[in-house]
């Protein structure tokens, strides 16, 4: 058995992230990154790539995605599929404006006002350092909410 490889890209421009809420799915009414899990054949980064595209409307080089995280999620009180490693990229430059789609909203956030509260609970732990530009390796245990953190490992590398 291994985990579920998915992705969460996280665009910046001038101080700012793009962030939407999720309008379905897991996770479904979260303020967060976008990305999803992958299709059969596809590489991590191909598939960050593709769900920036259909979930967002930009249009990325695989290049251009810089990996600023791998985050284990555990979900002990739901389905074993829940659980997750989420693969974490930031990317700074791409084709096309960002629009809403199906999927996702679409809203800019200052990086000194990101509205955790909306967000997962995990995401203020570790994307305040990866916005420091650290890499994080962490691994998060949610409770039978599925939703609250109930143990945190956080390891910084660089
Ligand atoms: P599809 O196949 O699109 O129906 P769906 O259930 O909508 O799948 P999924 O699995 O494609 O969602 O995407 C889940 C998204 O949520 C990924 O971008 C990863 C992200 N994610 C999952 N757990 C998270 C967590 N604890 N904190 C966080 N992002 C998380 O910030």
């Amino acid at each position: 058995f291994s985990m579920r490889d998915v992705t969460l890209i996280l665009p910046m421009h001038d101080g700012r992230l793009l962030l939407g809420v999720k309008k379905r799915g897991f996770g479904v009414g979260k303020l967060n990154g976008f990305g999803g899990k992958l299709n059969e054949g596809e590489t991590i980064v191909e598939a960050a790539a593709r769900e920036l595209f259909e979930e967002v409307g930009i249009e990325v080089f695989a290049d251009d995605l810089k990996k600023v995280a791998e985050l284990t999620f555990l979900f002990p009180h739901a389905e074993e599929d829940w659980d997750q490693v989420v693969h974490v990229y930031t990317v700074n430059s791409w084709r096309g404006e960002p629009v809403e789609s199906e999927e996702m909203g679409c809203e800019w956030h200052s990086v000194d006002e990101i509205p955790f509260d909306r967000m997962w609970d995990d995401d203020k732990h570790w994307l305040p350092r990866v916005l420091a530009g650290k890499f994080v390796k962490g691994k998060f245990s949610f409770g039978e909410d599925n939703s609250t953190i109930t143990a945190q490992e956080i390891v910084e590398e660089a």
